[in-house]
């Protein structure tokens, strides 16, 4: 009787469920990301191929993360993964990646963005943008990436912009509670990892 009763708690979740979508130009640090909030380290990378799924439990959240390789951008692997897999995700988060150093993409990352942003799957679901790599002297600020993103426009969904370094895991942390809770009032944005104790770097 103890057996069937605990078998049955194993089937019945009462976890709440998020699909993430992360996305972002190619090598802007997604999987770094990924795998600093599963693992809590910094792991050496190599290009996502396709897309990659994790799942992590965070206290009775489960978030199941789907990292599209940068350059599967517009191929079918990508549809898939919003027709297929995340419209499942009754709650969703969007992680958006940008490389802050790389200038030459803006214009294609802002028309990938405006893309995510009409799909039919993403309407009103959580944007958090990562500034990444601000560890670089030449990274652009998260005002300037703002700006050049046009993101004070984006309207209709919570939307928080953090300014982070991968590597140190410097401004990754507070991202999840925020896809937890978007609408929260508490302030989850932490240091910008430039002003902050940068620490030894993991990798
Ligand atoms: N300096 C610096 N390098 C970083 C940072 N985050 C990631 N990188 C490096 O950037 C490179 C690409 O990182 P990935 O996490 O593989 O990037 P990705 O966005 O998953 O790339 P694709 O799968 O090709 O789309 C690796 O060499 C990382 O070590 C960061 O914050 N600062
Ligand atoms: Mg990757």
């Amino acid at each position: 009787m103890g057996g069937v009763f605990t078998r049955l708690l194993q089937t019945v979740s009462w976890k709440q469920k998020i699909g993430v979508l992360m996305t972002g130009d190619a090598e802007s640090g997604k999987t770094t990301i990924l795998y600093h909030w599963v693992s809590g380290t910094c792991v050496t990378t190599s290009h996502t191929v396709g897309s990659n799924m994790e799942t992590l439990e965070r206290g009775d959240i489960t978030f199941t993360f789907f990292d599209v390789g940068g350059e599967q951008r517009s191929r079918p692997v990508f549809q898939k993964t919003l027709c297929t897999n995340l419209v499942k995700y009754k709650k969703k988060g969007i992680v958006f990646v940008i490389d802050s150093c790389d200038r030459q993409w803006i214009k294609e990352a802002k028309d990938l963005l405006k893309d995510l942003l009409e799909s039919d799957v993403l309407q009103n679901v959580p944007l958090l943008v990562y500034a990444n790599k601000q560890d670089r002297s030449d990274a652009m600020s998260v005002e300037d990436i703002t700006e050049a993103f046009e993101l004070d426009s984006i309207k209709g969904r919570p939307l928080l912009v953090q300014g982070c370094c991968a590597l140190t895991g410097s401004g990754i942390e507070g991202g999840l509670a925020w896809l937890a809770d978007p609408n929260s009032s508490q302030d989850f944005k932490g240091l910008d990892p430039k002003d902050a104790d940068q620490g030894e770097q993991m990798c």
